[in-house]
Order: structure tokens, then sequence, then C-alpha cells
């Protein structure tokens, strides 16, 4: 029984409780009202749930108290909840796991939303293959020196050395959307993923835009779906049945 699926991208969560943090709280209670009777429902963060996620200190968790009190809540009535990396939230360690039973995937998950179909579920970054400076970055933050760096660190400094960088890569985001040059992703790169993991969907985020576009090819179709960021609107591409439907707005 596939029952319900839930993605989301780009929800950038930070521990404050806005209009979008509300809308976060909505869609979780509309899953789990979704989950009373035994149905099977699960939620994929497709990355960058939060504004940042370095799991080595309690502060961490305290930052997003009011967020990780909503997602405990929906697990313990029965939503099945899976973390993708993104770029802010790529250091998942056992703290998720333990409190809300989410399953941690790394940098991607193959998911069957009908029976005999598979869907690729990435955060997208790795698809923006012309983006080489962010490329480059990536490399470095998630290197070893880097991560020994941050655990000797005092949190407030890590944080606000991870923050400072994070600002930087947001602006120089912005600047680029605003210049026509945002990063793109690259659908020749998304066939080969989507081929080599034996999917027909590729399902991301990370370049805040929504899209849906078939990718031909011979002897059969394949499609991808970008979902939006919530900074923009809130958003989530629900499955039932083998069939997608992408939800702007309110989750009732
Ligand atoms: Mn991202």
């Amino acid at each position: 029984m596939i029952g319900l699926l839930a993605f989301v991208a780009d929800v950038h969560l930070d521990g404050a409780d806005t209009a979008r943090h509300r809308r976060f709280r909505e869609l979780l209670e509309m899953l789990a009202s979704r989950a009373a009777g035994g149905r099977r429902v699960e939620l994929y963060s497709l990355g960058d749930l939060f504004q940042f996620w370095y799991e080595y200190r309690r502060a961490l968790f305290e930052m997003y108290a009011r967020d990780l009190d909503a997602l405990e809540a929906a697990a313990s009535r029965g939503v099945r909840i899976h973390l993708i990396s993104g770029n802010r939230d790529f250091a998942y360690g056992g703290y998720l796991p333990g409190r809300l039973g989410a399953t941690v995937h790394g940098d991607g998950a193959v998911i069957e939303y009908a029976p005999g179909r598979k869907a690729l579920a990435c955060h997208g970054d790795l698809l923006c293959t012309a983006d080489r400076s962010y490329l480059r970055f990536r490399r470095v933050i998630r290197s070893r020196p880097v991560a020994w760096l941050f655990r000797a660190l005092p949190f407030p400094l890590a944080k606000a050395m991870i923050g400072g960088m994070m600002t930087v890569s947001s602006r120089k985001a912005a600047l680029e959307r605003k210049a026509g040059n945002a990063p793109v992703l690259d659908l020749e790169e998304a066939g080969r993923a989507m081929d080599a993991a034996g999917c027909d969907k590729l399902i991301c985020g990370h370049v805040h835009r929504f899209a849906r576009e078939a990718i031909p090819r011979t002897g059969g179709s394949r499609e991808l779906i970008c979902l939006g960021s919530w900074l923009e609107e809130p958003n989530a591409l629900l499955c039932e049945d083998g069939i997608f439907r992408y939800v702007a707005g309110p989750f009732a």
C-alpha cells in the first residue's frame, strides 16, 4: 500500500514563528490527520528544511524547538519523515532519527510512488552543473577540516560563521536571479540521474522556481518536477495512487 506521499523543498525553517512556519505546521497537521487509521503517509524533505543544520550542539535543537515539536507531533501521529540533504542542512546526525524516527537519506532517495514506478528525490544542487563556484563551496563546506573546525568552535561563533557564509551565498543567488542568470537545472544531467536510478520522475528543489518538464527519451517518458521555495510561497507536491498534484497555499 503506497498511501500518501508529500514532498517539500526549501522550507527554510529558522525557529521563528511567521506565516511560513504556521503554514508548515498546517501541512504537518493535514498529513497527521490523513495518517489516522493507519494509512501510510510519508513526508519527504528535499533539502533546506532548516535554514542551517549542523548537528553537534544542543543549542541547535533549542533554536528550532517550535519546529521540532511540530515535526515530533506529526511523527507521533504516524507521519513518516524522510530527510534529504540540502545545501544548508547536509549535516544530519542521529538526533532526528532518534527523536522523530526520521530516515536520513543523504543526497538522494529512490521512492516507489506507484507499483513498479520509481521517483528519484534529491535537492537539485548537484543538477546545477554550471554553478561551478557553488560546487567548489560544497566540497569545502563538507570537507573534514571544516567539519572539525565547526565542532571545535564555540556554538555562537560557528553559527555566526555559517550564517555569514549562507548570507553571502543567498545574496549572490538573489543578485544572479535579478541579473537573469540564476542557477539552472541541467536537464541532461537530470535525465542521466533518472536513468541510472531506474526512475521515470525526478523531484527536486533548490533553484526556488516551480517547474514541471518532460524529458523525452526513446521508449518512455521521464519527467522532472522542481518545487518552489517557501520563502516565496508555501508549496508541496502530493502523490496519491501514482498521481502527482502540486499545491500552493493553504493545506486543508
Ligand atoms: Mn538549496
